[in-house]
């Protein structure tokens, strides 16, 4: 019996030494340089595009049997690993500890953040690549910082194609993680011009969310303004399937070249297995998962007039409204008779201009949202490194980013793209175009939002004077809320504009 104990006092003292000794020295065990956790398709192509960069990638799973499905299949003969959970994933990762989450938005990411949090030690690394909304990940990010732990939280666009080949990775959170993922996130990343990777800090906090956020909403905007376009060639110049698709892949050819014109091109010429085009049999009503709504809100949130990524999410929700639409059809009516009688090839190109002048405006407004959200949370952003982030691998990929990566180039610290040079000049080339359109259009009883209120936001914003000093008098005279002199701003006067009000500001009284 006292042998035993002895026995046993001694194999305690050995398993301590040795627990000490995997402690304090890299474990064999040890050898994955990153984990991801879910395995639905984004994350297994992204832990895929690391193994082909030479990253020994952890798989793990809620579901465990994915992956072993996954190691059986997709990565078998790679030099992926997997887990049977997430002790054991821990203990399979180099020190600072990696793990890329690629899990459901909301719930998900905090329960896994709950689970991981024992299991880790000072100064690793939690990564959400998911389409978290950015307050979360500016909360996650605060609380485990608190615990020393960096939180990261990293829009990836580019579909499942992007993930596999090259995404568009927009990272942000705490800076102390960024030299440590820096490698693998740029290595897997999509590669423009010379080889830059599409991908660079962002910010801090939710600043990499943020920027997603407003990526998708930009998206939104481009793709409303190709439709509309489209909608203007067909039913005004009353252009055929094959024509449409010429005058895209022209386009394609110009300064809008990008991967939404390029589809679009594709989707025209895409005809049914009985030989006919799919598209017009295509029902007219658009879907949307809610990142172009959280911008246009974001938008209003911070006072900032995006207006285009608005219009864009209500066109989808006016599209929607599609029995509707059919019962208003029988009974409103629109212009009568009004037939296009000019040049069909020249109205083409203003149709072009339009849409070149329109998404001017809409990248103008998209960063002016950025720079006041960076003002709102104190971020700094680098404006130039996000337009380069966005110009491969994600669906608003276009050679027009590498244009406004320049502009930023020129001036990191301009204030909106359109009093850049070269963008002032694009719209100055453009704007006749474009007035034509937008006049030919109403004229013509197309609708038209994303062309109409780029135009309008363009001349608000190129007016010195706009009647908001009618507005402010009207505020003035119906709730005393005051208005400022133009001589005298920054000081608040009330006027009794009847005779027979109070001559008390509401500023003053608690009406
Ligand atoms: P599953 O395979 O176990 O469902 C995309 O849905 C990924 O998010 C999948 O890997 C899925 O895991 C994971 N996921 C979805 N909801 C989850 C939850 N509530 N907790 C953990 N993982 C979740």
């Amino acid at each position: 019996m006292r042998k035993f104990s002895r026995d046993s006092a001694a194999v305690v003292r050995t398993l301590i030494q040795s627990v000490i000794l995997r402690r304090n020295q890299p474990s064999t065990m040890a050898q994955a340089d990153i984990a991801l956790i879910g395995l639905a398709v984004m994350g297994q192509n992204l832990i895929l595009n690391m193994n082909d960069h030479g990253f020994v990638v952890c798989a793990f799973n809620r579901t465990v049997s994915k992956v072993h499905d996954f190691l059986n299949n997709e990565a078998k003969g790679t030099k992926v690993i997997g887990a049977e959970s997430l002790e054991d994933m821990v203990s399979k990762l180099k020190k600072p500890r990696r793990i890329l989450l690629l899990v459901k938005a909301g719930q998900a990411v905090d329960d896994f953040i709950d689970k991981l949090v024992p299991l880790l030690e000072p100064g690793d690394i939690i990564i959400d690549g998911g389409n978290s909304e950015y307050r979360d990940t500016t909360r996650r990010c605060k609380s485990l910082k608190e615990k020393n732990l960096l939180f990261v939280g990293s829009g990836v666009s580019g579909g499942e194609d992007g993930a596999r080949y090259g995404p568009s990775l927009m990272p942000g959170g705490h800076k102390d993680a960024w030299p440590h993922i820096k490698d693998i996130f740029q290595s897997i990343a999509a590669k423009v011009g010379t080889g830059e990777p599409c991908c660079d800090w962002v910010g801090d906090e939710g600043a990499g969310h943020f920027v997603k956020m407003v990526h998708n909403g930009i998206e939104y905007g481009d793709m409303q303004l190709i439709c509309e376009a489209y909608h203007l060639m067909k039913d005004v110049l009353c252009m055929d399937h094959d024509e449409m698709a010429q005058a895209f892949d022209q386009w394609n050819k110009t300064e809008l070249d990008s991967f939404l014109i390029e589809i679009t091109a594709n989707i025209l010429k895409f005809k049914d297995a009985d030989g006919t085009h799919l598209l017009p049999k295509i029902r007219d009503s658009a879907g949307q998962k809610g990142t172009g709504k959280w911008t246009a809100i974001s938008a209003l949130e911070y006072g900032t007039p995006v207006t285009l990524i608005g219009e864009a999410v209500f066109a989808r929700c006016l599209s929607s409204l599609k029995d509707e639409r059919v019962q208003a059809s029988k009974s409103l009516t629109g212009p009568q008779g009004v037939k296009f009688t000019g040049n069909k090839a020249q109205f083409l190109e203003d149709i072009r201009k339009a849409l070149y002048a329109s998404k001017i405006i809409s990248y103008a407004q998209g960063f002016m949202l950025l720079r006041q959200a960076a003002v709102e949370f104190g971020w700094s952003l680098n404006y130039g490194a996000i337009a380069l982030m966005w110009r491969g691998g994600c669906i608003i990929r276009s050679v027009f980013l590498g244009k406004i990566k320049e502009a930023f180039d020129r001036n990191s610290e301009l204030q909106s793209l359109l009093l850049d040079n070269f963008f002032s000049k694009a719209v100055q080339d453009c704007q006749d175009s474009w007035r034509g359109v937008v006049s030919t259009g109403v004229q013509q009883g197309i609708p038209m939002p994303c062309f109409t209120t780029a135009l309008s936001f363009y001349d608000g914003y190129r007016h010195e004077m706009l009647p908001a000093n009618l507005l402010q008098a009207q505020r003035d005279y119906f709730g005393a809320h005051t208005y400022e002199l133009l001589s005298n701003p920054g000081k608040f006067n009330h006027t009794n504009w009847t005779g027979h009000g109070g001559k008390v500001s509401s500023s003053s009284y608690n009406a």
